[in-house]
């Protein structure tokens, strides 16, 4: 049987590379789409899969090969349960702009847990540098040293700068990696400049609010004419978390991780005990306000989210 990658999915159809340079239009048995309620979409893009071929040159998708990770978030539009975004990747990166929209440390940072939960590999990408002015600078600075002293990598780049687009190059080289970011902020204008000739739509940036207005809407993985794949994924307004219990997110944030061990209560949440090694490492100044901040709203929201499926299931008795 042959295999491929699954390049894009538009609901009904999945565009497959094959081993041998053949793209093939798939569809799925319907008792894939029952196997694991708990996922939206059963077959991502980044998927490897064997297919049977049909007489007319369509396939159909048998197996799905285990995925080596994936990186996921909250089903939209009041579905319960996960959407794979992306699955069998090498790297994630955030995209944000500086400006236009502005970037948010919140969506950053929900992304950079769901990679430690998944075994993702992440880097940051700063978009739109040249919209900066010299006020802009110590911002700039302030957000790449928070995420450059926990070990990652932030990238400044700008379609205007080609040395930034060759940087982005560089990186990808031989990689699968996926853009991941909201509306705008500049992730197809980028796949557009690492890939001349591809020539995807871009989108304008709402003068009104200053968003974007999700110009991509399926997700796509590109094979890289210099080696490698790239995602580009439609915009998200935010970064649903899936899965996770309140207690497991600081074992996700790097800074957080080792200090746990020394709070007194086993079950600190690192928000009001006493005895908090990690709120005490926050009031010295040894983590980032935006970090912190960023981990009380995720834990609120975790929390929320339980209380909400909970009474959802009371209510169904
Ligand atoms: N000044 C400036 N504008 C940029 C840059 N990159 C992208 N833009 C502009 O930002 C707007 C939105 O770009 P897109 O590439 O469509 O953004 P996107 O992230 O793909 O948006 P969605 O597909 O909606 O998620 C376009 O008008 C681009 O020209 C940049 O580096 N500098
Ligand atoms: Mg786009
Ligand atoms: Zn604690």
């Amino acid at each position: 049987m042959p295999t491929g990658r699954v390049l894009q999915s538009t609901g009904s159809w999945y565009r497959v590379l094959r081993d041998n340079g053949e793209t093939i239009q798939c569809r799925i048995p319907g008792k894939f789409r029952l196997k694991d309620i708990r996922q939206t979409n059963p077959v991502a893009v980044g998927d490897v899969v064997d297919f049977k071929m049909n007489e007319d040159n369509t396939g159909h998708i048998e197996h799905i090969h285990p995925r080596t990770n994936k990186i996921t978030r909250q089903a939209t539009h009041g579905r319960k349960g996960e959407h794979v975004l992306i699955s069998n990747i090498d790297q994630g990166f955030v995209v944000q702009s500086l400006k236009q929209p502005e970037f948010k440390t919140g969506f950053i940072d929900r992304f950079l847990l769901t990679c430690e939960a998944f075994d993702v590999q992440a880097k940051i990408i700063l978009n739109k540098i040249d919209l900066g002015t010299e006020d802009d600078a110590p911002i700039v600075a302030g957000m790449m040293d928070v995420y450059e002293s926990l070990g990652y990598p932030v990238i400044i780049s700008s379609i205007h700068d080609p040395d930034s687009i060759e940087g982005l190059r560089a990186e990808m080289k031989d990689n699968v990696s996926v853009f991941i970011g909201p509306s705008g902020t500049g992730k197809t204008s980028l796949l557009n400049y690492i890939q001349p000739g591809i020539e995807r739509p871009v989108g304008e940036i709402s003068g009104f609010s200053n968003k974007g207005k999700h110009t991509t809407t399926f997700a796509e993985l590109i094979p890289l004419e210099f080696g490698g794949f790239l995602a580009d994924t439609p915009g998200i307004r935010e970064f649903g978390l899936v899965h996770f219990e309140p207690a497991e997110i600081s074992l996700y944030f790097r800074e957080m991780k080792s200090l746990r061990e020394e709070c007194k209560y086993y079950n600190c949440t690192h928000i009001h005990e006493p005895g908090c090694a990690v709120m005490d490492a926050f009031q010295e100044g040894k983590i980032a306000a935006s970090r912190y901040d960023s981990y009380i709203n995720m834990v609120e929201s975790v929390e929320d989210e339980k209380h909400s499926t909970g009474s959802r299931k009371r209510r169904g008795k």
